[in-house]
């Protein structure tokens, strides 16, 4: 109904009768019950038309409008604490907390985040962007307000899917032995990006579905909305009484009971008045409260319905079909990746492809249709994914991890612990490598070089196009003597061949222009943009050679060899941190070998880089054909090189 109106007109926030009026969680306050049902649909409707336009996150934030407009309207945010989990799902919270202008700048260069983040507002209480944080910060800083002897209200919320992840469970175990005041609302739609995983799902399926546990659940509510007051001691009392009779004969065993948490609901997110009504009573209640809401991803809009996977981000698209603008002929590489790892797959049956709740992010949706018994999604929990892997690969299997340079960082002990030491042959493929852009400084994989580099006879590569993606992956799975380590950026490839997979030999880079002046040592998607700037060079009469160095490890010793023999002015590049990354590395192969030559390392500075389009985050950094030739013009006359450190 509200789309079709949506269709016809042009939006203008001046039209609502609401929302034009809210800023602040206080103005809500002055609306009555009725009027927050109104509010919520100006506020998707606001969100949508916003989105259309700039791309975002949008399924989630739909998903959670009404429990968002229920928690500002019946806490004392900020004093309250809500703690958002991952924060893809805080746009309403953004327009209701004084962004409500600032939406439109989102995940754009120099506007608001796309997560939730501290420096921002005084509302975003926890900053986040990867998943399953919210009930462990919110213990800390229930545990904080306890020391300081102060009143308030903790809330943590959080989705089934980031509940695939353990460290939910290592939270929650803390929370019942500190019985600690603080409200985890489990936001339930069944959706990660892709269908959740969820084991406990069929546990509430069952639940919901029994006949019993709902008629004493709505007793329960009933009671607790329609009387005064002054009579919830009784109500309360009455209400665990239920609870108690519905758990023994509904739910033994209940693992949020087990785990010393009152469980209520499960009751409708999307009915804000019943949502307020619920949300005043358990605020009144003491200790550990888990209260499970069942909400839709993408309520609203007719077409989040038809793709819910597709709504949970979106680049700039049609408001009343949804179909987004961008079009492209050239596949990214994910695409590639995928393609070329199910062909692998079917020649080869020992190969596993396992990935961490992003099947369609990695690529890995292809091999779940076509090979779906070799094809693992476990979840958000990346170190599970590792050390499933490890289990796999100790079998004589050959695991393909498909998971974010970003999201495995969470991974790095299970990587070193259960794989590397015992020289597992487990393969991580690293999509999202270097600057993502949108997502900001919680996502950019520009870590990787270097948590990986430090472990010992780890293979760690980076191509330079879709062939060589093809054929690292190729080499990969060739390769058992331990882990193998690719990564690439997102985004699309550069549109090559890529023809028959052909194996590389390990640690071996080629020069890919020969010159005489300087030389460029560059990795993965650098090399191109090198390639690019050594030819504007050449149009200045400046001849630069460029090596595709392809391994970060092993490193090509003797192709460093010859170049330290050939040229005194080296330049390193990557998009990783230049912190302990490739140039590092070959800066201490220098120095162990007692080369005095000039090097210079470019990459990404040792600060967090903020959101913007990659291309303009290239352009600040100097990682651009114009930046690279610059650099290389200042190094060559000697002036101090401009690139920031
Ligand atoms: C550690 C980590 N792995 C993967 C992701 C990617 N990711 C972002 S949102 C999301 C799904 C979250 O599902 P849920 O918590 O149910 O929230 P919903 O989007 O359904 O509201 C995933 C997998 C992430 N943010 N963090």
């Amino acid at each position: 109904m509200m789309m079709n109106k949506m269709k016809d007109a042009q939006y203008d926030i001046r039209d609502t009768k609401f929302l034009k009026d809210i800023n602040y969680p206080i103005d809500l306050k002055k609306l009555n019950l009725m009027d927050l049902r109104v509010l919520s649909d100006e506020l998707r409707e606001f969100l949508i038309d916003t989105i259309s336009k700039i791309g975002g996150h949008l399924g989630a934030s739909l998903g959670v409008c009404e429990l968002t407009l229920a928690l500002h309207y019946v806490y004392n945010t900020p004093s309250d604490k809500l703690i958002w989990d991952v924060g893809h799902q805080g746009y309403i919270h953004k327009i209701l907390t004084g962004r409500k202008e600032a939406l439109k700048t989102i995940r754009q260069k120099g506007g608001i985040s796309g997560f939730l983040k501290r420096s921002e507002s005084e509302y975003d209480v926890f900053g986040a962007g990867h998943a399953t944080t919210s009930i462990s910060a919110a213990l800390g800083i229930a545990a904080a307000r306890d020391f300081q002897k102060r009143d308030y209200k903790v809330v943590a919320i959080i989705g089934d899917g980031s509940m695939t992840g353990g460290m939910a469970y290592e939270a929650m175990n803390n929370i019942g032995l500190l019985k600690k005041d603080i409200t985890v609302i489990l936001n339930d739609n069944k959706m990660s990006i892709a269908p959740n995983v969820w084991a406990l799902q069929n546990y509430f399926n069952e639940l919901m579905t029994n006949e019993a546990f709902n008629k004493l659940r709505s007793k329960v509510w009933d009671l607790t909305g329609s009387l005064d007051e002054k009579y919830s001691d009784r109500i309360r009392k009455f209400a665990s009484r239920i609870e108690g009779g519905v758990k023994s004969v509904v739910t033994p065993g209940m693992l949020f009971e087990a785990l010393g948490f009152r469980y209520f609901g499960p009751v409708n997110g999307h009915n804000v008045v019943n949502l307020v009504k619920i949300l005043e009573d358990t605020k009144k209640m003491s200790g550990p409260i888990l209260l499970h809401i069942l909400t839709e991803k993408g309520k609203g809009p007719s077409f989040a319905a038809e793709h819910p996977q597709k709504i949970h981000a979106l680049t700039p698209f049609d408001k009343t079909t949804g179909i987004e603008h961008k079009k492209s002929t050239v596949p990214s590489y994910t695409k590639i990746f995928g393609t070329a790892l199910t062909e692998l797959a079917k020649r080869d049956k020992k190969i596993i492809a396992i990935n961490a709740a992003m099947p369609d992010g990695t690529g890995l949706s292809l091999i779940q249709s076509e090979i779906p018994d070799r094809y693992f999604d476990v979840g958000i929990a990346e170190q599970h994914a590792v050390t499933f892997a490890a289990g796999l690969a100790t079998e004589g299997y050959t695991p393909v991890c498909a998971i974010y340079s970003t999201f495995l960082q969470r991974a790095f002990d299970q990587i070193v612990h259960d794989v590397a030491i015992q020289k597992l042959p487990v393969i991580f493929a690293m999509d999202r490598a270097g600057l993502v852009g949108a997502d900001g400084p919680t996502h950019h994989g520009t870590f990787d070089l270097t948590y990986l580099r430090l472990i010992p006879e780890m293979v760690l590569m980076a191509p330079k196009d879709e062939k060589e993606l093809r054929d690292m992956l190729y080499t990969a799975t060739l390769y058992k003597r331990g882990p193998v380590a690719i990564r690439y950026p997102r985004g699309n490839a550069l549109g090559v061949d890529c023809g028959e997979f052909e194996k590389i030999e390990i640690g071996k880079a080629e020069v890919v222009r020969n010159g005489k002046d300087a030389v460029i040592l560059a990795i993965g998607n650098m090399v191109d943009n090198s390639l690019k700037a050594a030819e504007i060079l050449h149009e200045r009469g400046v001849e630069v050679e460029v090596v595709n160095m392809r391994f970060v490890k092993p490193l090509d010793s003797e192709m460093l060899m010859d170049i330290f023999n050939r040229f005194d002015k080296i330049m390193t590049i990557e998009d990783n941190t230049i912190i302990g990354g490739f140039g590092s590395a070959v800066s201490e192969f220098a120095t162990m070998h007692n080369y005095k030559n000039d090097i210079f390392i470019h990459g990404i500075p040792d600060r967090f880089i903020e959101h913007g389009k990659p291309e303009e985050l290239h352009s600040d950094l100097k990682l651009d054909v114009k930046g690279i030739s610059e650099i290389i013009g200042s190094l060559l006359i000697r002036k101090n090189v401009e690139s920031e450190k």
